[in-house]
């Protein structure tokens, strides 16, 4: 098994709106699913990479912070400009700055709460053609329906929280 996809890759789906009402709990729900993987580590366990190489537990809680504030900002555009063109960032770099080697999680999983409610509220009860509205994605050259990031977003946070539920399993924590 590839430990950096435990749950494997992001498959878009084709519209419905089962699969949409799905997309949103998990969006609504992370922040306690991001928490409830986290409960009772301690420090030595949070340094502690979730596969050789990668992220350790601290670092993959505080970028789902990093990304989730992205992607809430990139929906946001996309609501409101005609196929906004996104800003891409350097994830891996933001993940070695000082707010991340310094701030304790439980300021993540706060802001998650926070950003998630503001999130998800956002998207409930949107129009039907709102989830065609596109934003400009410039490395990938592609547009990319809002309904198509909706369920990107709803795997990334089931990935990242896998990570950490996945090394949980293997170290018998
Ligand atoms: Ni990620």
């Amino acid at each position: 098994m590839d430990l950096r996809y435990p749950i494997g890759k992001y498959e878009p789906q084709p519209f419905s709106d089962k699969q949409k009402r799905e997309w949103l709990q998990d969006i609504q729900f992370l922040p306690g699913m991001l928490e409830a993987a986290i409960e009772n580590l301690d420090e030595k366990q949070l340094n502690t990479p979730y596969r050789e190489g990668g992220w350790n537990v601290k670092q993959v809680v505080h970028h789902v912070a990093d990304s989730h504030m992205n992607a809430y900002i990139r929906f946001k555009l996309g609501l409101t400009e005609n196929n906004p063109t996104i800003r891409p960032y350097e994830e891996s770099l933001w993940a070695e700055l000082n707010d991340v080697k310094a701030v304790p999680i439980n300021i993540s999983i706060t802001l998650l709460y926070a950003l998630h409610t503001r999130w998800h509220s956002a998207l409930l009860n949107l129009p039907a053609e709102a989830w065609n509205r596109t934003v400009f994605h410039p490395e990938a050259k592609k547009e990319m329906t809002l309904y198509y990031l909706l369920g990107s977003y709803a795997w990334h946070g089931r990935h990242h929280v896998a990570h950490i539920t996945s090394l949980r399993e293997r170290m018998r924590w």
